[in-house]
């Protein structure tokens, strides 16, 4: 991501002052030699386990400073010190690894500091258990929340670099593969600055989602060895390592109940190894970590077989170990149902639990009464699933409680959302498999199923029908496990990712569960919250010229924070001055854009044209076919007008991008129907400068923050009731971007929100789909004229390019849409059915456009009530509605001329100002937000 060119508006330059409460860059005092005081250990315990050793503590009693010449000595420091390069001559990568490990030592700083204060405070605490992390580039991010910018541009230039230049050297970490990814990623920024006392638990990939490359229209994946570099901002603790078993043998222990605890023995032991990646809240200085888990086996060799000569066999379970976390799966939206894929989620789940309680314990005198106040665990989709039956495991075999104790804490502290309706994204894994590699797991969930039917039969009988649709086991010739019933059965709250989703979960996905629970104690188990993106990455980060004109309308910076300070802008929608900047930034985004485009596909864009965008994984839901069919009739219409017609058109720039899953035939057609489709229209003089079609290869997070900043229309087109939420249009929006959609996922709550105007909205209601589909089968389904002319010209080969076995997949796209009636509904996603709405959508927006004050009246309206999309909103509902976690703000460094004593007197608790050797009796109030305690003592100097 790149500023370029002129600013249109700089705070400082005209005497207004963005304040941050945070800033990092205010932790020193110009007249001091000291940095900002650190707090002392055993100042907000109960206990007051105060540091014994006073020389340690003088030597890091204070904060690195962040003035310009101490940054530049910790870059330098690092360049020598920690890379061994020679400070006289280093790389332009090297300038990038030493200013992010310089970054880094800050960011510890401020993680060990808020770790300390959750510990001591003994407060509840939050994990996101997620398969995926979608981070994107870290260095910016991490300097912008620090408060640092202006510190560390004027840092490095000072050493010959410019800080953009340095930002672009960054691997982009893709540990995920789309929606659901890039969601936890948000998350975790939105924790860190509520000041939740949450953490995140994942993998790290060796390798992450595969880097798309077109070649002659195709896409191939290279696989993506993120690591090449080494990553500076993780931190590797090796002294966090846990055992994780597969395979192996079960004995059953006696206990006072039965048969409920088992010794797992056997099997194959692999060692997860802690990688920490610290996230910096936004004007806080809360720091929270997102632990990744790292396979490695657990012991180097099998020295019996090296010495023996077997030396390959040796390496095997190495390799063995390693490959479960080599490779992130890359499947959006569906089940990979392969044993590696479960190993790595036991893997994953066995680690962060034993985590998760180990941390629990340190705490002296806890009772497992307690597990439920002091941790919730969400689980992102049904990935994790693994936790709950791992959960009862540990609760039973490791720590001896009883079976209908254990099941109830573990219900209590489980939370599960689901984030798709596609049925083959639901996970099942076969029985046997499960019971071969994890044969304890397959147990306790038998016991879990066998438990849960009883009570429904009791109450609705062994022959109602709803038993076989609620029952964690699906029979049939391969007897399978539905991880999605095993999840509501042992959470809490099951939630939803937007309203009308919620609603489908309820209706469509677990019918009977919903009932069940609604009927039997659990009303309210069954929530939504609504997606949300953050403002800081998808604003202010990609889109620095936007951000600062909102400030400078708005008066402050306030709403990055508190997003629906952006209503202050919908007063100005019309002003011309605002509309003048309004596109002024949007020309700029788009020439950037353009830019990437040249150096990226060689294609040349009218940036006065209209940039329609369309950037997703490609999935036949999400119907980027039906956009491709619509360019194809916008072309075919251009070539048949005469020229005074031709006058009339609104030049439009089509660009279209995402990857497909690697094995999904028909999604990697598309991307070549595309791609040959922007060679023909691209290239076809007659119509040149009206049209422009390019695939925007290699979509990620990156990428996305040049592209989004520069739509005029965005496309989110899914069928009715199979998008689950949809995040990109949500950024979309908050960048200016109008939206042509249909009433699919938060497409809904964002018209609610911006007004049915800002939308052109188009398609099948959620609720007819059944119907329609209905018609489909029965043969009534008419091909709009249009359509078949579109049809036509694939068939006629316009966009074969010679290429045959292109011109037969296509011809396959074709046929399947028209392959309808006698019980058949071939065009499942009903493509055929929206294509005509669709067109006349397109029409729309080209009217709206032609009136540009009124485009730009809608595209400010639009950005300026897109507040409720904040992921702040979304985790502070999930905080309230889900977990019952409240913020944990740690108090604000002291400034430089105070210090950190371990001397009794100055330690006084925050919570009571009275000393920390008063204990925290139960029920006492957390500190609320903003309540800075009263320890910070004056150094005689
Ligand atoms: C995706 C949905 C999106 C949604 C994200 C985040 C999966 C399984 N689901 O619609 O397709 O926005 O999750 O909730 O990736």
């Amino acid at each position: 991501m790149k500023n370029k060119g002129t600013i249109p508006w700089t705070p400082s330059q005209t005497g207004f002052e963005l304040k941050r409460k945070a800033s990092f860059s205010q932790m020193y005092n110009e007249d001091d030699e000291q940095g900002a005081a650190r707090t002392a250990p055993g100042i907000y315990s109960a206990d007051g386990a105060h540091p014994t050793n006073e020389k340690i503590w003088k030597l890091m009693a204070t904060y690195l400073k962040s003035d310009v010449p101490s940054l530049q000595t910790s870059i330098v420091n690092h360049i020598e010190y920690t890379l061994a390069c020679t400070r006289f001559s280093f790389a332009e990568e090297s300038a990038f690894r030493a200013t992010a490990l310089s970054v880094r030592d800050r960011l510890i700083e401020s993680y060990n500091d808020t770790n300390l204060f959750f510990h001591e405070t003994d407060c509840k605490r939050g994990y996101y258990l997620s398969m995926e992390f979608l981070l994107g580039r870290y260095l910016q991010n991490a300097i912008m929340s620090l408060d640092l910018e202006d510190n560390y541009r004027d840092a490095v230039m000072d050493l010959g670099y410019s800080l953009e230049s340095l930002y672009e050297q960054e691997a982009d970490p893709a540990l995920g593969n789309g929606g659901l990814g890039r969601l936890a990623a948000c998350f975790l920024d939105s924790m860190a600055t509520l000041n939740l006392p949450c953490w995140g638990y994942g993998l790290r990939y060796t390798y992450g989602i595969f880097e798309q490359v077109i070649k002659d229209g195709r896409q191939i994946e290279i696989p993506d060895f993120w690591l090449s570099y080494v990553n500076p901002f993780e931190v590797i603790r090796p002294d966090v390592v846990y055992a994780v078993r597969f395979y192996g043998s079960l004995k059953a222990s006696s206990s006072a109940e039965g048969n409920d605890r088992a010794e797992w023995t056997g099997g194959t032991l692999v060692a997860a190894v802690a990688y920490d990646n610290i996230i910096p809240g936004f004007d806080s200085f809360n720091c929270i970590n997102l632990r990744l888990w790292k396979s490695e086996p657990s012991r180097e060799f099998d020295f019996d077989a090296f010495n023996q000569g077997r030396y390959a066999d040796a390496l095997r379970e190495k390799e063995w170990a390693e490959s479960l976390t080599a490779v992130l799966y890359p499947n959006d939206n569906t089940d990979a149902g392969k044993e590696l894929r479960l190993r790595q989620q036991y893997f994953f789940t066995c680690a962060s639990l034993q985590d998760i309680l180990r941390r629990f314990k340190r705490t002296k005198g806890r009772s497992w009464d307690e597990l439920p106040d002091k941790i919730c665990v969400q689980l992102n989709d049904t990935h994790p699933s693994l936790a709950i039956p791992e959960m009862i495991r540990l609760l039973v075999d490791v720590e001896g409680l009883e079976w209908s104790h254990a099941w109830n804490l573990t219900r209590r502290c489980f939370n599960y959302t689901n984030h798709t309706i596609m049925s083959e994204a639901l996970e099942k894994w076969s029985a046997d498999m499960m019971g071969h590699v994890l044969p304890r797991h397959l147990q306790i969930i038998n016991r879990i199923n066998f438990e849960f039917l009883e009570s429904v039969a009791a109450k609705w009988g062994w022959d109602s029908p709803s038993i076989s649709r609620m029952s964690i086991y699906e029979e049939g010739t391969v007897k399978k496990i539905r991880m999605a019933n095993l999840c509501v059965i042992g959470s809490n709250r099951v939630n939803g990712v937007a309203a009308i989703h919620s609603e489908i979960v309820k209706k469509d996905v677990f019918p009977d569960l919903y009932a069940w629970f609604s009927q039997n104690g659990e009303p309210h188990k069954f929530i939504n919250c609504t997606n949300g993106v953050t403002p800081r990455r998808w604003i202010h980060i990609a889109n620095r010229d936007l951000s600062l004109l909102m400030s400078q309308w708005l008066g402050s910076d306030e709403w990055l924070k508190e997003l629906s300070l952006l209503q202050g802008l919908v007063n100005h929608k019309d002003n011309p001055r605002l509309q003048a900047q309004w596109l002024e930034v949007k020309q700029k985004n788009k020439r950037s854009l353009a830019r990437w485009v040249k150096e990226n596909t060689g294609v040349d864009l009218d940036e006065h044209s209209l940039f329609d965008i369309q950037v997703k994984r490609i999935h036949e839901y999400k119907r980027q076919l039906m956009n491709a069919l619509y360019v194809i009739h916008r072309y075919l219409s251009i070539k048949a007008m005469t020229s005074k017609e031709r006058a009339k058109v609104v030049p439009r720039s089509v660009l279209v991008g995402g990857k497909a899953a690697p094995g999904y035939f028909t999604a990697k057609t598309i991307i070549k129907l595309f791609n040959n489709i922007s060679k023909v229209v691209n290239q076809d003089k007659e119509i040149d400068g009206l049209l422009k079609v390019v695939f925007l290869p290699n979509y990620n997070v990156s990428n996305a923050q040049v592209i989004i900043p520069a739509s005029d229309l965005s496309e989110h087109i899914s069928t009715a009731g199979t998008e689950a939420s949809g995040t990109s249009n949500m950024k979309f929006v908050m960048n200016g971007g109008l939206i042509i959609g249909t009433m699919d996922g938060a497409n809904v709550e964002i018209r609610e929100e911006c007004g049915p105007e800002t939308m052109f909205i188009f398609g099948a209601f959620e609720h007819e789909i059944d119907l329609v589909r209905q018609q489909v089968r029965s043969g009534i389904y008419p091909i709009d004229s249009r359509l078949e002319k579109v049809f036509s010209a694939i068939k006629g080969g316009m966009f074969s390019l010679n290429d045959m076995a292109a011109q037969r997949e296509f011809d396959v796209i074709v046929d399947n849409l028209l392959r309808n009636g006698n019980g058949v509904c071939s065009d499942h996603y009903l493509v055929c059915h929206d294509f005509p709405s669709y067109c006349d959508a397109q029409g729309q927006v080209d009217e709206v456009y032609k009136d540009r004050p009124k485009w730009l009246s809608l595209s400010i309206q639009a950005a300026a009530c897109s507040g409720k999309f904040s992921t702040d909103r979304t985790i502070a509902e999930y905080a309230a509605k889900i977990w019952n976690l409240k913020p944990m703000e740690r108090p604000a460094p002291g400034l430089a001329s105070v210090c950190r004593t371990p001397s009794k007197e100055a330690l006084v608790s925050p919570l009571t100002n009275s000393p920390a050797t008063n204990s925290i009796s139960k029920g006492s109030p957390a500190p609320t937000v903003g309540d800075v305690p009263n320890h910070i003592q004056k150094c005689s100097k």
